[in-house]
């Protein structure tokens, strides 16, 4: 599923009718795609990141480490990107995001972050349906976040601990990790 097929408006767009929409290898590929557009640093990892309709298996959008303004996350670049195309703030795209909504990120969402921004967990969380519940009821992983910066990210376990599920996507976890620590001090 070439990425060509994102216009720059970033509307949804569905995928080509031959990808499955269970096919989480091939999302976690393109979310490994969106990570290699991320500048290198030393001082976080380049990650990347897809919001899908698994009803549909549409790409809502997609994120990569540092891709907006400041200092960005993947997850959040996605959350806030939908939420412009959208034109709600990024606090209420839970309004807007449909039924179900599953999350694709390189690794696990940040708990959190050495700069004291809002961590992308309580992003995800603060996504709420009309009826209160999780808007992102799934969120799909490739690694677990090393230790390195923070320490032991309690990310998987605040999400689960909150009613979404975290499932761990086989396969990536080198190729992930390389191009993660790509710009660090090895
Ligand atoms: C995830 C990202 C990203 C990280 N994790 N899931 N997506 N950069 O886009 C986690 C790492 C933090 C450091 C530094 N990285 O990013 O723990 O400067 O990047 O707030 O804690 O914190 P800041
Ligand atoms: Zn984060």
């Amino acid at each position: 599923m070439p990425l060509e097929h994102f216009p720059d408006g970033l509307e949804p767009v569905p995928p080509p009718p031959s990808v499955d929409p269970s096919d989480h290898a091939t999302y976690m590929r393109l979310a490994l795609d969106q990570a290699q557009e991320s500048p290198p640093k030393p001082t976080n990892y380049r990650v990347g990141a897809l919001l899908v309709d698994c009803s549909t298996g549409a790409i809502l959008n997609r994120g990569y480490t540092l891709e907006l303004e400041g200092n960005t996350h993947a997850e959040q670049c996605c959350l806030s990107k939908y939420a412009s195309v959208h034109d709600v703030p990024e606090e209420t795209v839970g309004d807007v995001l449909p039924a179900n909504t599953v999350l694709y990120t390189t690794m696990e969402p940040c708990n959190l972050r050495l700069s004291g921004n809002l961590p992308c967990v309580d992003r995800i969380l603060r996504c709420k349906t009309k009826d209160g519940g999780q808007a992102i009821k799934k969120v799909y992983i490739g690694v677990q976040e090393p230790e390195k910066f923070v320490g032991e990210n309690q990310g998987r376990r605040k999400l689960e601990e909150h009613g979404v599920e975290v499932v761990h996507v086989p396969g990536f976890e080198e190729d992930i990790l390389r191009v993660a620590t790509a710009g660090h001090d090895k």
